[in-house]
C-alpha cells in the first residue's frame, strides 16, 4: 500500500528568484499538509550525503554545488498517495518535459536547477525526511 507521506525541498533557483510563497500555494492547493518545514542552508558536505545515489553521475560535482548555492525549504507532506502525487505536481525533472501547470514547468529554469526536490519512493521519502529532521520536529 502507498504511504501518506513525502519530502520536499524548495531549491535555491526558487527561493532566489522569489517563488516559494507560489511553491507553498500549489502544494496547498494540491491538498498536501506540511508535517515539518524550515528554512536553512545545506553545507556542500551535506548536499553531497544527500546526493550520494547519484556521485557517479556526470552532474553530481555541479548538484551538490548548486544544491548548496543558498537557502532551501524542507519539508514534509502528508496526503493519501503522497509520493506519487507530488512527483506529478511538480512535473518531470527537465522542465521542458514538464507537464504544463506542474511547479516545474511553471518555476524550474533549466534541468539542474529544476525549483524543487521531490521523493521517489516511500522508503526515500522516509529516509530524506529523516535526514533534515528529528522526530520533535514532527507534526
Ligand atoms: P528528480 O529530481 O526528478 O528526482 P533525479 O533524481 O534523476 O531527478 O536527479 C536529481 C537532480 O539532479 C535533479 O533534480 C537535477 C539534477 N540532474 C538530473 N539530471 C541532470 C542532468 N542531466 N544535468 C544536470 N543536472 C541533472
Ligand atoms: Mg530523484
Amino acid at each position: 500500500m502507498a504511504g501518506n507521506k513525502t519530502f520536499t525541498m524548495i531549491k535555491p533557483d526558487a527561493v532566489r528568484n522569489g517563488n516559494i510563497g507560489n511553491i507553498l500555494a500549489k502544494i496547498n492547493e494540491a491538498g498536501f499538509r506540511i508535517v515539518a518545514m524550515k528554512y536553512t542552508k545545506l553545507s556542500a558536505e551535506k548536499a553531497g550525503e544527500f546526493y550520494a545515489v547519484h556521485k557517479e553521475r556526470p552532474f553530481y560535482g555541479e548538484l551538490c554545488e548548486f544544491m548548496s548555492s543558498g537557502p532551501i525549504v524542507a519539508a514534509i507532506l502528508e496526503k493519501d498517495n503522497a509520493v506519487e502525487d507530488f512527483r506529478k505536481l511538480i512535473g518531470a525533472t527537465n522542465p521542458a518535459e514538464a507537464a504544463p501547470g506542474t511547479i516545474r514547468a511553471l518555476y524550474a529554469t533549466s534541468i539542474g536547477e529544476n525549483a524543487v526536490h521531490g521523493a521517489d519512493s516511500d522508503e526515500n521519502a522516509n529516509i530524506e525526511g529523516n535526514f533534515h529532521f528529528a522526530s520533535t520536529e514532527m507534526f
